[in-house]
């Protein structure tokens, strides 16, 4: 199998991280790309009608794309058990909020970073800090015990969704006024999964 890879993407992250929790980080080819909405690469545009990273193609099956279903896919093949059954709404709540953190965070970076100065809106990059502040209020509020919980998909998106927040907005100074998350993120932070994850660029 072939993932295509780019460091800094969020999603291409958890899906790497879990390459690494299921032991699988053998079966799957990492493919460097560069991509973005405005300049799709090729072999994305191949994988993934959408043009969007990661897409995991199979070597005999067509490719699977979105973040969710890869991870979901490689946990079964893995039986890694990263969706317990006994509390998997609430699992897949948590793997959606991360994710809805690093939506909000990739879409203020390509506000500032794709659009000539004339044309960024800080007022969309406002509301998607907003979103991001909202959300990460709600982790320190009311997720901190399920976090601190056995690993499942829900950590390794909010993991990969806080280290998207410091790559690319650390301005936000997420961890002001969320001690436990901080904390919580601090020891995540150093599984090896993570630590050979870290984006760069
Ligand atoms: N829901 C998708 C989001 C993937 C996504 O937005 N990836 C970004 C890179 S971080 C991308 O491919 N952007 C290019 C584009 O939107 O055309 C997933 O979970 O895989």
């Amino acid at each position: 199998m072939k993932l295509t890879d780019s460091s800094a993407s969020p999603f291409v992250r958890k899906t790497k991280v879990v390459l690494h929790e299921t032991g699988l980080t053998d079966s799957v080819a990492l493919v460097p790309v560069q991509t973005t909405p405005l300049k799709t690469a090729t072999e994305v545009a191949v994988a993934n009608p959408l043009g969007k990273i990661p897409a995991l193609m199979r070597d005999d099956a067509p490719a699977l794309y979105d973040s969710r279903v890869i991870c979901r896919y490689l946990d079964h093949h893995a039986q890694a058990g990263l969706y317990p059954e006994a509390r998997l709404w609430d699992v897949l709540t948590l793997e959606a909020t991360g994710d809805g953190i690093m939506d909000a965070a990739v879409s203020a970076t390509y506000e500032t970073r794709l659009r000539g100065p004339e044309a960024v809106s800080q007022d969309w990059i406002d509301a998607q800090y907003t979103k991001i502040n909202n959300a990460i209020d709600a982790l320190e509020a009311r997720w901190m015990s399920h976090l601190h919980g056995p690993l499942d998909m829900g950590q390794i998106s909010v993991a990969c969704a806080l280290g998207y927040v410091d790559f690319r907005h650390a301005g936000l100074d997420w961890r002001t006024g969320r001690a436990s998350l901080a904390a919580w993120y601090s020891t995540f932070s150093e599984r090896p999964s993570m630590l050979a994850t870290v984006p760069e660029g």
